[in-house]
């Protein structure tokens, strides 16, 4: 076992402890005696700090030239290739995914440096022509000011970056509260941003807990945007506080993703996508696929074929190169997952595979659950409506594409989607009926890229769109009017005599 490491804070360019001194253990989800790393518990103190430095920063970092900014994304963007293999490690070992999507996770990160690096060059304003005669109208992005990014443990690289990176190349500075269950990659992700020479405070990051820490954050007065991945119950809490206080918000919530397997599928295909989709992350994706949606001429076939797949995958740590799904992030999410797999047993729901905690042999150190696939479910059933966030696919039959398509828009959420067809007619009626932000005709409902727009409608999101779409989140328009004519010029009044 290795020795811990010890994460601090970073206020304006220096690297601090919690001005309480205490800190908080995060521990590692395949064996949760090993303690991977200490953090501060911070408090208002320390978010005061923070964002009394980024409002300090902001004042010259939004002078900056656009393109400058953007350079130094790319420099991050060059060290977190060049640190690549070691943060994936460390992730895989504090939140438990497999290697090989740990680095998947980081090369996101990368790829969003390089994507927003070029959007330095491209924060394009409009012209228009103005209603009076020798007078120009234009529109010009402003950057919003001091930034809070409140990210979750899932994508403890890609989700930050997503954030940050468009966020600082518009002009902002930001304030980095990461989650308590991974703060080790988000503290060798700011001293990657450190390395790159940012100027000081620009960039901050503060630990600690999401009530205490993250609540400082959302309630601070001088905090101007607030951008949230997280829980539905916490997006609320952070939707409802920012209107109150008057702060920007984009909320990036939770998801019932749907994939949908017609009779004229290519059912291999289908097959592949569904475990990866269902299982990729042990479930722990707001893409993840939670619900199957079968017709029923191939319904039988296909969940022969799913079991079979499924009861092959192995379970371990995710730094075993061996292991395709890891564990459970932490013990409440383990008890969250049990419970939902228990109310859908109550419901009617038939446990077809899994359903259980995995306790055999090193297992029993860490979170595991067995990959779960629940048959007999119907769209009423609680396990088809509301979030699990773990390895649990639910497999609900349909007879007709049209029945398919109002069982998958049959949700409060409407994050990702999928549809497995052969027939063109239909995946074009799907791309426009499917109510969602992201719908993949042939694939799975995991794995956006970074320079499409990501986001959800209904209760996913507030109308927002990240990574491909942060740029809108990151500014707001200013309409500029430059009058040239040397007279006062009175708009609908002089250009309508
Ligand atoms: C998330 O789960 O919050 O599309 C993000 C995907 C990843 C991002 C997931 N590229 O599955």
């Amino acid at each position: 076992m290795t020795i811990p490491l010890t994460c601090q804070n970073y206020i304006a360019g220096e690297w601090l402890s919690a001005v309480s001194a205490e800190t908080l253990p995060s521990s590692n989800p395949a064996n949760s005696r090993e303690i991977v790393a200490t953090f501060p518990r911070s408090a208002t103190a320390d978010v005061d700090a923070a964002i009394a430095a980024a409002r300090q920063a902001y004042r010259t970092w939004r002078l900056v030239p656009a393109p400058a900014r953007a350079e130094y994304i790319f420099r991050v963007g060059e060290l977190l290739l060049q640190h690549k293999e070691e943060l994936a490690q460390l992730m895989s070992r504090e939140m438990g995914k497999p290697l090989a999507e740990a680095r998947g996770d980081v090369q996101e990160g990368i790829d969003c440096a390089y994507y927003s690096a070029g959007e330095g060059r491209r924060l394009f304003g409009q012209t228009t022509p103005s209603e009076m005669p020798n007078k120009f109208a234009m529109t010009m992005r402003m950057p919003i000011g001091v930034c809070a990014l409140i990210t979750p443990w899932n994508f403890p690289v890609a989700i930050p970056c997503w954030k940050a990176m468009p966020a600082l190349v518009c002009g902002n500075t930001v304030i980095l509260k990461p989650s308590e269950d991974t703060p080790a990659c988000a503290t060798k992700l700011i001293e990657i941003f450190h390395a790159a020479g940012l100027p000081k405070g620009v960039v901050n990051l503060v630990h600690g807990l999401g009530e205490e820490a993250g609540k400082a954050l959302v309630e601070h007065s001088n905090v101007d945007l607030v951008s949230f991945t997280g829980s539905s119950e916490t997006g609320a809490f952070v939707g409802a506080t920012c209107g109150r206080t008057h702060k920007r918000v984009c909320l990036e919530m939770g998801g019932k993703n749907a994939q949908i397997v017609m009779e004229d599928a290519d059912l291999e295909l289908a097959l592949e996508g569904a475990v990866w989709g269902a299982f990729g992350t042990s479930g722990q994706r707001c893409t993840a696929t939670s619900r199957l949606i079968l017709h029923r001429d191939i319904k039988e076939k296909f969940t022969h074929m799913l079991k079979e797949r499924t009861g092959k995958l192995r379970l371990g740590a995710g730094t075993d190169p061996n292991t395709d799904v890891g564990p459970l992030v932490n013990a409440s999410q383990l008890e969250r997952v049990s419970r939902y797999v228990e109310i859908g047993r109550e419901e009617g729901a038939k446990v077809l595979l899994g359903g259980a905690v995995a306790s055999e042999g090193d297992l029993q150190h860490g979170f595991f659950f067995h990959p779960t696939i629940l048959d007999d479910v119907t769209p009423q059933m609680r396990v088809a409506r509301e979030e699990i966030f773990g390895p649990v696919v639910v497999l609900i039959e349909v007879g007709s594409f049209e029945e398919a398509i109002a069982i998958l828009n049959d949700t409060p959420f409407g994050l990702s989607s999928s549809i497995y067809t052969r027939d063109v007619s239909r995946a074009f009626a799907a791309m426009r009926d499917i109510e969602a932000g992201i719908t993949y005709i042939n694939g799975p409902t995991i794995g956006a890229e970074v320079h499409l727009p990501f986001g959800g409608v209904k209760q996913t999101g507030n109308g927002h769109r990240e990574a491909g779409g942060a740029i809108d989140v990151f500014t707001e328009w200013k309409a500029v009017y430059v009058d040239f004519s040397g007279s006062l010029q009175r708009a609908q009044i002089d250009n309508r005599e």
